[in-house]
């Protein structure tokens, strides 16, 4: 599949997602409905929706070979953070395994390098998929986030590497996994380990301390469209094995309209080419 046998003008979602096993477009009656209640029960009863074979396979192999070809382009950050990616509450201990630093490395495309007219850009800017999301996290309102660098990200780790315990920077997280590990790869989570004003601090340091069994864990195969609280539960992707990539786009959404996240976070995250896009914007404005 290219991109002019798909069209632009029309929704992206309906071009890609396997729309007879998964009736996004149509969420009020009959069948569509019924699909939407199964997603928002097992997320208010899990806390994650897992859809496998969400994306068609020729969309697949599309969207694939799209970000295989990208992936050159990208920046292998090497990422140093604690789990919530901000400042550590002083008032925790010194050997506190919540002031500990977990450092990943990812070969990773942020929003702006992902081009507009990309499917996986178009997708992500489908309404009707947005919509579902939305719904199935049973929001009054939600909104892609509109961070330059965060919004959408193509992540993809090379064998030997794994993605870092964390919360992420935004509320609602959906992960589309376009190529699986041939081996490891997990993405492995605790559900709703937080609220705003408290946590789960057992399971918590129960999983930093390296004991996964009570974390939530399940294989999905590429074309895996999986909901979760992002923000609320605390993730990770275990270390991948075998010859090849495992690679995923990370859609986020907020309630908040016009969400952007702090230049202190992104420049932790992206390191030195967002640094030099910060600084240039920053002295072109000065001269102004
Ligand atoms: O690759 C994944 O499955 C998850 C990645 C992730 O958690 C992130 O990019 O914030
Ligand atoms: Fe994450």
């Amino acid at each position: 599949m290219t991109k002019t046998d798909l069209g632009t003008e029309t929704d992206m979602a309906l071009n890609l997602v396997d729309l007879a096993r998964f009736p996004i477009s149509d969420l009020d009656s009959g069948e569509g409905a019924a699909f939407l209640k199964e997603c928002q029960d097992h997320m208010d009863a899990h806390g994650w929706c897992n859809l496998d074979g969400f994306i068609r396979p020729d969309a697949l192999t599309a969207l694939e070979d799209e970000a295989s070809n990208l992936l050159p382009g990208a920046e292998v950050l090497t990422i140093k953070r604690n789990i919530y990616q901000g400042a550590i509450d002083p008032s925790l201990p010194k050997d506190d395994p919540r002031r500990r630093e977990y450092t990943h490395v990812a070969t990773q495309l942020a929003d702006d390098q992902l081009p507009s007219d990309t499917l996986v850009q178009q997708l992500y800017k489908s309404e009707i998929l947005t919509e579902f999301v939305r719904r199935v996290q049973k929001k009054p309102v939600l909104y892609r986030c509109a961070d330059e660098f965060q919004a959408l990200n193509v992540v993809a780790l090379y064998p030997g590497s794994w993605h870092a315990w964390h919360y992420d920077t935004t509320e609602c997280t959906v992960t589309l996994l376009l190529k699986a590990a041939e081996s490891g790869g997990h993405f492995a989570f605790l559900p709703n380990s937080r609220t705003d004003d408290t946590e789960d601090r057992e399971a918590v340091d129960r999983v930093l301390a390296g004991d996964m069994s009570h974390a939530q864990k399940f294989d999905r195969g590429a074309g895996t469209f999986t909901l979760f609280r992002g923000g609320y539960s605390l993730h990770g992707v275990t270390e991948v094995f075998g010859e090849s990539p495992r690679i995923t786009a990370i859609m986020t959404y907020d309630e908040q309209e016009s969400r952007v996240i702090s230049d202190d976070i992104n420049m932790r995250i992206y390191g030195k080419r967002v640094e030099k896009i910060l600084s240039d914007r920053k002295a072109a404005l000065a001269q102004r």
